[in-house]
């Protein structure tokens, strides 16, 4: 199942909004066959691993187990369902790290497997498994994104300088990171403020990796067309309350006044099937994240060597959270994970 797991993240950034799974068939302890799910739209990890068996092992597989970190699909897709290719090769037994929380899927597969008499054992290595596909997981069983909130601070938990003036908190190399992270998630979001002050990009560019789809908040419509945001080089949504129309790559998204918005933002990925969604502040946002308990990971660069004394506050976390630390050239990376959420 570990193999299953290390073959299964070759597909990281190519197979979203699918999971990633990998599979191993095994013959009296030798490994006969390996695949991993590619590509979106592509075969699944089972077809891939009974493919590859060489032709002078292909009369092993029935004889075989078969490990795979997700359960076989038992559902017409955009190929047909595994469990079948499974009966059809007459493979006798299944070890499945975790259940398809897919609505299509979810224990159809193992319900197939066990009716046409296969051995089927899960939830081998199952939160490790779980843990790989945490948006997947989070997005099917909780009907909402996985949320990451990140932010830069000052070694005096300052976000921004006083006034206008444009502070510079992470270094080259931090860089890179945040835009890895942004190339990894379906959808990043700042308020209207931050679209004003610091008119951010919100694409993937010292990273190699997919553009996430851009959202900002923008209740009134207030904010000026000439920000790049609105250039149209990438899928943008204004969550606003005026507005429900779509031209070009702009979306504009009606939201209610009078509700919580944090929560609506939720519903609408949701509706929109948006996985995961990272959240680049502002301080007010991400504290409105924060306080509504609606996050699951928080990741805070903090540059030890600056300060800006009379700055905008950062947000502030639950007290009584530790995160994991790393650093990078002078800029320290902690990782804080919400505790009160479960995705297993
Ligand atoms: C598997 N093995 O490797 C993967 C599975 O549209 P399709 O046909 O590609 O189906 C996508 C769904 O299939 C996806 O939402 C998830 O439930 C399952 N993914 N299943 O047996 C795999 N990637
Ligand atoms: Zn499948």
């Amino acid at each position: 199942m570990r193999r299953c797991l290390s073959l299964a993240v070759l597909g990281a950034g190519k197979v979203a909004p699918n999971p990633m799974v990998g599979a191993v068939l095994v013959h009296d302890g030798r490994v006969i066959g390996e695949g991993y799910h590619r590509a979106f739209g592509g075969p699944h990890a089972e077809v891939n691993c009974i493919e590859s068996v060489p032709a002078a092992d292909r009369h092993l597989i029935p004889r075989s187990v078969l490990y795979v970190s997700l359960e076989p699909c038992a559902h017409y897709g955009k190929t047909p369902p595994c469990v079948e290719l499974v009966i059809k090769e007459k493979i006798p037994t299944v070890v499945i790290g975790a259940r398809d929380p897919f609505p299509e899927v979810n224990g159809k597969g193992i319900e197939r497997l066990n009716s046409a008499g296969i051995d089927v054992i899960n939830g081998v290595l199952e939160s490790e498994c779980v843990a790989l596909n945490r948006r997947f997981f989070t997005y099917h069983k909780q009907q909402r994104p996985y949320v990451i909130l990140k932010w830069a601070q000052t070694a005096d938990a300052k976000i921004a300088a006083a006034g206008q003036e444009r502070l510079l908190i992470t270094n080259d190399v931090t860089n890179r990171l945040v835009h890895k992270w942004r190339s990894e998630e379906a959808g990043i979001l700042v308020g209207k403020n931050t679209a004003i002050m610091d008119d951010p990009s919100l694409n993937v560019r010292l990273w190699h990796g997919a553009n996430p789809t851009r959202m900002v908040i923008d209740m009134n419509l207030a904010l000026p067309g000439d920000l790049r945001l609105f250039d149209g080089s990438q899928r943008t949504l204004v969550f606003n309350s005026l507005r429900q129309e779509t031209k070009d790559n702009i979306t504009w998204y009606r939201l209610n006044n009078n509700e919580d918005l944090v929560h609506q933002v939720i519903h609408a990925c949701y509706a929109l099937k948006i996985q995961s969604l990272i959240v680049e502040g502002g301080a007010r946002l991400l504290q409105s994240f924060i306080d509504a308990g609606n996050w699951d990971e928080a990741r805070m660069i903090t540059n030890m060597a600056l300060h800006a004394p009379q700055g905008l506050p950062a947000p502030m976390l639950p007290a009584g959270l530790t995160g994991n630390q790393s650093s990078i050239t002078g800029d320290v990376i902690t990782y804080y994970t919400n505790k009160h959420v479960h995705t297993a």
